[in-house]
């Protein structure tokens, strides 16, 4: 019996790929080269680091440590002034909905998202007091495929057993991460890329909210 569910932040509960997607860009503009919108699927999920080595390799640049850490604060700083217009408008359709029906019957919920900005997200959609226990990219030191994330977002909700816990993401990494950590997992988005999800949906529009909860 599910007990607590985890929710991934960027592209389940809002669609914050967009701002990391135009930030990308800007700095790859200054680099001297596009970076596409088919290249940005490969960032979803993943730390700011590797999102920035993986647009590095796609512009095939090489760059000092340093200048990795110069370039990647400057890319957040330009994430942040896009997030920090955000409104709770910007919470995917149905998600309210969902989290009022696993508040309605004590459901314990947790955030488990790779972003160190995650703060100010839920801050910004006034989800803050939503979520039970929040564990950022603030709080883990091993990215997603790595389970600490959702492992850690488990013991918060007082949770031990894994099999009563319930992932939702959208990016391949968090389906595997929350697979390792030994919990349910239902994918947000294309059966296609979230194969290895217990579950895929498009997103929680129309869903019957008690279905999701059974496994
Ligand atoms: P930040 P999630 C992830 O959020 C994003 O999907 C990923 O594209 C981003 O690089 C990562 O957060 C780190 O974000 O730069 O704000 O620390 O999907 O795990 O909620
Ligand atoms: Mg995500």
């Amino acid at each position: 019996m599910i007990k607590a569910c985890i929710f991934d932040l960027d592209g389940v509960v809002v669609d914050t790929a967009k701002y990391h997607y135009l930030a990308w860009k800007r700095l790859a503009a200054e680099f001297g080269f596009e970076f596409m919108e088919i290249h940005n699927e490969r960032l979803k999920g993943v730390s700011r680091m590797r999102s920035l080595e993986i647009l590095l390799e796609v512009g095939g640049i090489n760059m000092s440590a340093g200048e990795k850490e110069r370039a990647a604060a400057r890319k957040n700083q330009w994430y942040v002034e896009y997030i920090s217009e955000m409104t709770p408008a910007e919470i995917l359709p149905g998600v309210t909905q969902f989290l009022d029906y696993l508040k309605s019957i004590d459901m314990k919920i947790a955030l488990g998202s790779a972003s160190k900005n995650a703060g100010m997200i839920l801050e910004r959609t006034n989800l803050a007091s939503v979520f039970d226990a929040v564990i950022d990219g603030k709080k883990v030191s091993k990215a997603k495929p790595d389970p600490e994330v959702f492992i850690k977002g488990a013991e918060a909700l007082g949770i031990f057993k894994a099999e009563e816990c319930l992932v939702f993401e959208d990016a391949e990494a968090g389906v595997e991460a929350a697979l390792s950590a030994g919990m349910y997992c239902i994918g947000i988005g294309s059966p296609k890329i979230l194969q290895k999800a217990h579950k895929v949906i498009p997103g929680f529009q129309g869903v019957q909210p008690a279905d999701l909860l059974r496994f």
